[in-house]
């Protein structure tokens, strides 16, 4: 008996693994502005100990740092005479206030919208809809995660449905805002529509909406439950220890042509091969099965305050369409900003705004699956500006706010792409 009590322990102690700790981890403002410096910082962004949680140039480029880490990088920014300041000293306090306001709350009642709910929540939340608003809402499984996650799709549509509209949410695991926006605009679409707001209805009666709100279920619940930074999915990777691949720079699309690693330590790393991943396929069957009656797709990320157009493998070319795709955007972002009287929301080629990042999936929906309005939407915060300090750990009780408004651009973008 006893020795079944203690192999039972081992074996949960050894499941459970420990949460990581960030005691100590620099949050640091970098600013690089020579293209020296920005080459240097876009070399660095795929090295494991340097995480870049944004931009590249421009006004404060923020960087989390390990103490050896930083240790190792100040002498490379003074060498290079980048200039940086520290936002924080002491990360796991973040992330301490961040579990202290989340387990005050309580989403037992199933009303998960604008809150930072678990997987399971989120595909209880989707099932429990089909069940009770069965006129216009039902669900799919779009597939299953490396780890066996299904990969739940929900389906917004009325019986006159005619084009299709594609929304997915959380391909990176610690951006945590982007599945409650999914789930923000699921229930706004649906509520809406049964309180006959008559702008929804008439969106719904054109358009059946397809929305994934979690794209890597299995890095979500790890950043949950264990590395709250966490950014890949949870593939073991052959011949390395390091897990996960970048679901948004494994697409088949100009795969691996720039801004990706194939190194399997790296938080960019693309994977073995294009399309390799169970969820990058099955987001790319998903498409497939309705082909050529996808009006657009919009994935969401987080953060930045950019309505991206394609491409983002290269700055050099822009997409056939621009002028147009960014037209719409710019109605989009306009709209979303006005809600709260946001300022600062840009539009344009992420590659020439951002960075350069092949095998993304909004390239691949447009390069691939000609879908024409193809957009990466990245949420608040900004840079600079409101909740510019948080970053990834933008406050739960913030969240609503990137849904409403996030909700409200994208139904003024879908107005201005309907006939
Ligand atoms: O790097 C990314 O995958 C996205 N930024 S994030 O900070 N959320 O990781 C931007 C993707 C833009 N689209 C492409 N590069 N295709
Ligand atoms: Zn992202």
């Amino acid at each position: 008996m006893k020795l079944i009590l203690l192999t039972l322990f081992c074996a949960s102690y050894v499941l459970a693994e420990e949460k990581t700790s960030y005691e100590g981890f620099k949050l640091l403002n970098i600013y690089p502005k020579t293209q020296n410096q920005i080459d240097l910082i876009g070399e660095l962004q795929h090295n494991p100990d340097f995480d870049l949680w944004s931009k590249i140039r421009g006004d404060g480029a923020k960087v989390s740092l390990a103490p050896s880490a930083f240790h190792k990088y100040e002498s490379l920014f003074r060498l290079f005479k980048i200039d940086y300041d520290i936002v924080h000293h002491n990360l796991q306090e973040l992330f301490d206030q961040e579990e202290s306001e989340m387990s005050k709350r309580d989403v037992g009642d199933g009303r998960i919208a604008g809150k930072y709910a678990r997987h399971t929540e989120i595909n209880n939340y989707i099932l429990d809809h089909v069940q009770t608003n069965s006129r216009i809402v039902s669900s799919y499984v779009a597939g299953k995660s490396s780890q066996g996650r299904d990969l739940r799709v929900a389906v917004i549509k009325t019986s006159t449905s005619k084009r299709r509209i594609w929304i997915d949410c959380g391909i990176h695991a610690r951006e945590w805002v982007s599945p409650s926006t999914c789930v923000w605009i699921i229930d706004k679409l649906v509520s809406e529509y049964n309180s006959n707001v008559a702008a929804t209805v008439a969106l719904l009666n054109y358009f059946e909406f397809h929305v994934l709100p979690v794209v890597n279920p299995d890095g979500y619940e790890y950043s949950h439950t264990t590395t709250r930074l966490w950014r890949k999915n949870r593939k073991t990777n052959t011949g390395s220890s390091c897990i996960g691949v970048d679901l948004n720079r494994n697409y088949g699309y100009q795969w691996m042509t720039g801004g990706s690693s194939s190194d399997p330590c790296s938080d960019t790393f693309a994977g073995p091969s294009r399309d390799s991943e169970l969820e990058t396929i099955a987001v790319e069957n998903a498409i497939n099965a309705y082909k050529g009656t996808w009006d657009a797709f919009l994935t969401i990320h987080s953060y930045g305050k950019w309505w991206f157009t394609p491409y983002g493998y290269t700055g050099n070319i822009l997409p056939p369409d621009y002028t147009d795709l960014n037209a719409k955007a710019q109605i989009g972002a306009n709209a979303l900003m006005a809600v709260y009287n946001e300022k600062g929301w840009v539009t344009g080629s992420s590659a020439k705004i951002l960075y350069v990042a092949s095998g993304g999936s909004d390239d691949w929906a447009y390069g691939t699956a000609g879908i024409k309005y193809s957009h990466c939407i990245e949420l608040r915060p900004g840079q600079t500006g409101t909740d510019s300090a948080y970053g990834f750990q933008l406050p739960e009780s913030r969240a609503p706010l990137a849904g409403e408004e996030t909700y409200v651009g994208i139904k003024a973008f879908l107005n201005s792409i309907k006939p």
